[in-house]
Formats: C-alpha cells, sequence, structure tokens
C-alpha cells in the first residue's frame, strides 16, 4: 500500500485527464460507472452464501454453457449500469448473443462501447475462490448521433482505448490499464472506494510459475507436451522445475502473473482447436493490460491484440505474462512441431 494521502480511483483518473489538454473526461466518466457495477457484483460476491444467489440458474449462454446465478445478477447489473452512463454506445457480454445498441440520444452521442466477461472463472463460485469481471472500451468506429452497430465490437485488440478487471478476491481490486500505464485500486469498504494499491504495475520479464489446465495433457500438441517436460525439468540455473499453479479463473491466475510474473496458457488441444477462451471478452482485454505492463499475448501464430475478429464469441489459444517466458514456450513448441 501507498503511504500518506489515498488517492481514489475517480482522483487518479481525473490527474490523468489533465495530463491530455484534448481529453473530455468521458472515458473518465465511463471508468467510473464501471467501477460502480463492479461495487455492486462485489456486494453480491461477498455476501453470495447468505442470499439465495449461489448455484446454477438453470439456463444455458450462447456458447452452451449453464449459467451461474451469479454470472446472470452480474451480466444484468453491468448492462444496467452502462445503459444509465452517459458516455456508452453499446456493451456486448459474453453471457448474450448479440451486442446490445443503447438507443437513446444520449447514447447516440457516445464515442464509447464496452464489451465484457461478467463474470469469469464462475464455475469457482461455489467453493468460493478468485473470481472477476474483465472488461474492454473501444472508440466506436459508426457514425456518432446513430446507434452503433456490430463493427464498433469487431475490432482488434490493438484499437482498444483501455481494459482492466475487477477481481474477487482476498480483498477486491480494480486492475485497469491504457497504453501508457496500469495501475491497480484495492477496494476500501469502509469508504466504498476503489484507492490507488498497485501503481504503474510491470509484469517482470522472467518468471517462475507456469499456469494450464495439465489434465489435459493428453490432447496436448507434441510442442506443448515438450513445453510441459521443460517446465517440469531440472535446472538449477534457470530455477526450474518451475512451480505450476492453476486456479481455473483466469483473472486470478493472470492477476498473480502480473504481479509475480510467469506464463498462462489456454491452448489449442485435440478437442478444441481454438483453445477455450474468447478473443473479445478474455484474450484481448488481458494481453492488452499485460502488454501494457511489459509482458506478452500471443496466440502461437501472432500477437493475440492483431487478430482480426470475425464473430463476437471465437476464441483462441493463448500464451500470455512474462515477455521471456512466452517467447521461449512459443521457441519450443515451434522447434518440435517442424521437426516432429
Ligand atoms: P468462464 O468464462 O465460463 O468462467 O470460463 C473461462 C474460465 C477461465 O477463467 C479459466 O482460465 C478457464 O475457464 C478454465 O478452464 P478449464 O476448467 O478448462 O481449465
Ligand atoms: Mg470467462
Amino acid at each position: 500500500m501507498l503511504q500518506g494521502k489515498l488517492i481514489t480511483l475517480d482522483e487518479f483518473t481525473i490527474q490523468e485527464t489533465r495530463k491530455f489538454p484534448q481529453a473530455t473526461g468521458e472515458l473518465s466518466s465511463l471508468l467510473r460507472d464501471i467501477a460502480l457495477a463492479g461495487k455492486v457484483i462485489n456486494n453480491k460476491v461477498r455476501t453470495a452464501g447468505l442470499s439465495d444467489v449461489l448455484g446454477k440458474q438453470g439456463s444455458s449462454n450462447i456458447q452452451g454453457e449453464q449459467q451461474e446465478k451469479l454470472d446472470v445478477i452480474a451480466d444484468e447489473t453491468l448492462i444496467h449500469v452502462l445503459k444509465n452512463s452517459a458516455d456508452c454506445a453499446g456493451i456486448a457480454s459474453e453471457e448474450n448473443d448479440d451486442h446490445v445498441s443503447y438507443e437513446d440520444t444520449f447514447s447516440a452521442n457516445s464515442k464509447y462501447v464496452v464489451l465484457f466477461d461478467p463474470l469469469d472463472g464462475s464455475s469457482n463460485i461455489d467453493v468460493n475462490a478468485s473470481i472477476g469481471t474483465i472488461f474492454s472500451i473501444y472508440r466506436r468506429v459508426s457514425e456518432l448521433g446513430k446507434t452503433c452497430t456490430e463493427a464498433d465490437f469487431l475490432q482488434p485488440g490493438n484499437k482498444l482505448m483501455a481494459a482492466g478487471y475487477i477481481i474477487y478476491g482476498s480483498s477486491t481490486m480494480m486492475v485497469y490499464a491504457t497504453k501508457l500505464s496500469v495501475n491497480g485500486f484495492t477496494l476500501d469498504p469502509s469508504i466504498g472506494e476503489f484507492c490507488l494499491s498497485h501503481p504503474n504495475i510491470k509484469v517482470p520479464e522472467n518468471g517462475k510459475i507456469y499456469s494450464l489446465n495439465q489434465g489435459n495433457t493428453n490432447k496436448y500438441s507434441e510442442g506443448m507436451k515438450a513445453y510441459l517436460n521443460y517446465c517440469m525439468e531440472s535446472n538449477k540455473e534457470e530455477g526450474r522445475p518451475y512451480s505450476h499453479r492453476y486456479i481455473g479463473s483466469m483473472v486470478g491466475d493472470l492477476h498473480r502473473t502480473l504481479i509475480k510474473g510467469g506464463i498462462f496458457i489456454y491452448p489449442a488441444d485435440k478437442s478444441s482447436p481454438n483453445g477455450k477462451l474468447r478473443l473479445q471478452y478474455e484474450c484481448n482485454p488481458m494481453s492488452f493490460i499485460v502488454e501494457a505492463a511489459g509482458g506478452l499475448g500471443h496466440t502461437g501464430e501472432e500477437r493475440v491484440m492483431d487478430v482480426v475478429p470475425t464473430e463476437l464469441h471465437q476464441r483462441v489459444p493463448i500464451y500470455i505474462g512474462s515477455k521471456n517466458m512466452v517467447n521461449k514456450a512459443l521457441e519450443i513448441i515451434k522447434e518440435k512441431e517442424v521437426v516432429g
């Protein structure tokens, strides 16, 4: 924690905005709205065991996955808060089939659209492990004054204006990135404000933790198996074997990676040729955050953020985290695939 004066998220974003005379403050105000939704969701998550919100909703999302009750509450909260925001033209959510264009005049004149995964890692809800909300903010490409269109939501990650996540862990934190920096704010429940606690986060270039679902090894490519062996191989100078840590919640696993360094992988495998994680709701925002902190996010073929999305719910393989670890993984996998 910083010693001395508390800086709230609002104060911080206002200070940042002042650095750019042409800035209108709309992005700061949108971040404030997302933080508000985060606080509402946090409240539901924190009391989930007490109220009747744990467990399955009994419906499925577009991907055919069962929705948890809290998934639905988080989704509705974000949609509602952003609809009332003066700075959001529309949203797209991992939980819904299509994007939603807000029809009112304020929204039609807003320059930004927001994409989100309302509650990532939701299989962890019932066991009280870290889960999170992931969000992305794009400047719309459709005509201002009209309702937004799907093209606004199908922009590559390299066009992101900002991205972030709110992690509901042992404390609640909001981490958000612009191209300039990544900053973390811890929710002080006594005053209900996110306060700057992790200024200018940089992901270490090297790390000693690998994070992936090792139970899927039999389905991995020969290249991935070779990389796993490398992680588990003994090499004193290089600090191997590495430790394996996997929560099964991308926000939790990547928050650790951001702070401590390491690599997080959700690769393609025999049953999921494009991996499991979604480009627009998980991989792009997380790559934007990690790269703004000095790390790397890659699909194995190209930078995640250079993939041109063709559909809202598309999936991509992902290798993300400390730059040197990601490059080493890609090198070993390529080598094996060329030889094999
Ligand atoms: P969700 O958005 O339905 O919660 O699924 C995404 C989650 C990620 O948080 C996590 O990294 C991954 O799924 C875990 O998948 P698996 O259980 O296959 O290892
Ligand atoms: Mg998710």
